[in-house]
């Protein structure tokens, strides 16, 4: 059988909205080449392993697993990442309400204390990679955790919330080599209603 082609998500905002974080060069470069990029590359992947699994070529399929958590990983962390911005016209930005701003401060001690955990944590990761904010089911509390290249969070079991690429595609255009300029840029466009929502459903799980 086919695998259910996966296909690339619409922005819920124009490229050029995010400005001046986050440029409207990067964005269609990141949306339109990058994520396009591992949309494709993951079918391709998927189509491989069907037929492999079709044929019962178990090697074959061990070899397609990385392409497909690259590829797959790639695509869920823009899917989610898009979601997690917005423009400041349309909430992004401030700060969290209600249970989330509530768990943040049972979990850090303040929003504050939070950025600044997330943003160093963020800023030192080797190489590619990104920072996440999410929710382990298993010890019923939120954390900050980093994963390099493309690996997916809900490796772990974690439920993502929010998640910051840290690949030099992300920023490097505006930002060059300063990534803690972006990093700590960044806070002023993101969409705290859109973790909330991701944070409740999360813990209703
Ligand atoms: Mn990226």
């Amino acid at each position: 059988m086919a695998p259910k082609e996966q296909t690339l998500p619409d922005l819920p905002y124009d490229y050029n909205d995010l400005e001046p974080v986050i440029s409207g060069e990067i964005m269609e470069i990141h949306h339109k080449k990058h994520h396009q990029a591992y949309v494709t590359n993951l079918n391709a992947a998927l189509e491989k392993y069907a037929d492999a699994e079709e044929k019962g070529d178990v090697t074959k399929m061990i070899q397609l697993q990385s392409a497909i958590k690259f590829n797959g990983g790639g695509h869920l962390n823009h899917s989610i990442f898009w979601t997690n911005l917005a423009p400041p016209s349309q909430g992004g930005g401030g700060e969290p309400e209600g249970a989330l701003a509530s768990a943040i401060d049972d979990t850090f001690g303040s929003f504050e204390a939070f950025k600044e955990l997330f943003s160093s944590k963020t800023t030192a990761i080797q190489g590619s990679g990104w920072g996440w904010l999410c929710y382990s089911p298993t010890a019923e509390r939120i954390c900050v955790c980093t994963r390099p290249n493309q690996d997916p969070i809900s490796d772990g079991g974690c439920v993502p919330l929010l998640g910051v690429d840290v690949w030099e595609h992300a920023y490097y255009l505006q930002y060059k080599n300063v990534r803690p300029e972006y990093v700590k840029a960044i806070w002023g466009i993101i969409n705290w209603k859109n973790v909330a929502e991701r944070y409740e459903a999360a813990i209703a799980s």
